[in-house]
């Protein structure tokens, strides 16, 4: 499924392809996500066209609750309910369960919670967010784990760590002794835990790898330990999983988090943060990020970089933007949304390039800097 292309000489980079039945995703990639079936302000036609986007993740946590497997089994699964033909991750819900849910409990056989909608009660099995996934129909489907918090004990990361191995072992018989429901194939990425403690990250990433999924997810991180710390655990996992095999690190981040994490090994991102955040009116540029509802935008009459491909960019002038997110204009949240995946996906193009000819290693760290600019 895949195939390691490129490692950089002088970082652990990589390139690779990642092939599935919807389509061919070309790595380090950025995956918009699409939590309820719909990345938030940007039209299907505009993913394609306009931000490139190889892949997108939804989520098994909330397409379960709402609007419920049935009826998207009943549209003959994810991709044709929500008119996407590319390939779709989908997360098995462990990490929802934890950030969203009311009220969560959880024993060896998995999470109970109940719904943050309706207070309803549910439970997540490692089997059951298989047959979910097996429903939803995802591309990629990834193993229910649990993500500790940070800072956490010692002992409660490696009672963690060993309770998500053996709910890693549990998805992937189940996933094994199953089949896909719609006729294209589904893989399954298992999930490294282990906190920020070196020694657990190891035991972690080994005992993942031997469960031989198809691709492996780096959980557990960007849950508010120091960006440093994030990067120490990031090279350490990846030193110590296989090089033929996609890694995949969870809810990452921040442009140049993305830079420095490429450059650790890593292939696959997600985060709600680029529309997330340009919904609250953080637009990324190449020079750094600007706030849009600044009062330094108000009477600025030209657009902000007529060169960058986004209709933020060159068409309209800030002072009709920041207008806009004054006034909470929907077309504000739209193009802001739709610009900073466009920003996003067209880095992974100039990093994918720079990897190729062999300038990534030279150029990522004052870019990095420079994109955590503000302006
Ligand atoms: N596990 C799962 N999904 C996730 C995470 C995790 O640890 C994270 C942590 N950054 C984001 N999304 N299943």
């Amino acid at each position: 499924m895949f195939e390691l292309k490129k490692t950089a000489d002088s970082s652990k980079a990589r390139l690779g392809t990642l092939t599935t039945d919807h389509g061919e995703i070309d790595t380090p990639i950025f995956m918009p996500v699409g939590t309820l079936a719909t990345v938030k302000a940007v039209k299907q036609n505009d993913l394609i066209n306009k931000i490139k986007a190889q892949i997108i993740l939804g989520n098994t946590y909330h397409l379960y609750l709402r609007p419920g497997c049935d009826i998207i089994e009943n549209a003959g699964g994810l991709h044709p309910f929500m008119s996407w033909d590319r390939p779709i991750l989908t997360d098995s819900g462990g990490y929802q369960v934890f950030s969203l849910s009311d009220n969560r409990e959880l024993t060896e056989e998995g999470a109970e919670f109940k719904s943050h909608l309706d207070g309803s009660k549910h439970m997540f099995t490692p089997e059951s967010v298989v047959d979910i996934q097996r429903t939803l129909g995802s591309d990629i489907m990834m193993v229910l784990d649990e993500c500790p918090p940070h800072p956490c004990s010692y002992e409660y990361a490696k009672e963690s760590m060993e309770l998500t191995h053996r709910w890693e072992k549990r998805g992937r018989d189940a996933f094994l002794n199953t089949d896909p429901k719609y006729g294209h194939k589904q893989a399954q990425f298992g999930i490294v835990q282990g906190g920020t403690f070196e020694d657990l990250r190891i035991e972690s990433a080994k005992r993942v790898t031997d469960m031989d999924f198809e691709g492996i997810a780096i959980g557990g991180l960007s849950v508010g330990e120091p960006t440093d710390l994030m990067y120490e655990m990031t090279d350490l996992n990846t030193d110590y999983l296989p090089e033929n095999k996609p890694r995949y690190l969870m809810g990452v981040g921040k442009p140049a988090n993305l830079l420095h994490c490429i450059a650790r090994g890593v292939d696959m991102f997600d985060c709600v943060l680029p529309t997330r955040n340009a919904r609250n009116g953080q637009i990324f540029t190449e020079n750094g990020y600007i706030n849009i509802s600044n009062a330094k935008w108000k009477n600025h009459n030209e657009p902000l970089d007529p060169n960058f491909p986004s209709d933020l960019c060159s068409k309209y002038k800030m002072s009709y933007i920041h207008h806009l997110f004054r006034n909470n204009e929907l077309l504000g949240l739209e193009l802001a949304s739709l610009h900073n995946l466009i920003f996003y996906l067209s880095l992974m193009d100039e990093v994918k390039e720079r990897i190729a000819n062999d300038t990534f290693h030279n150029w990522y760290e004052d870019k990095a800097e420079l994109l955590n600019t503000k302006i």
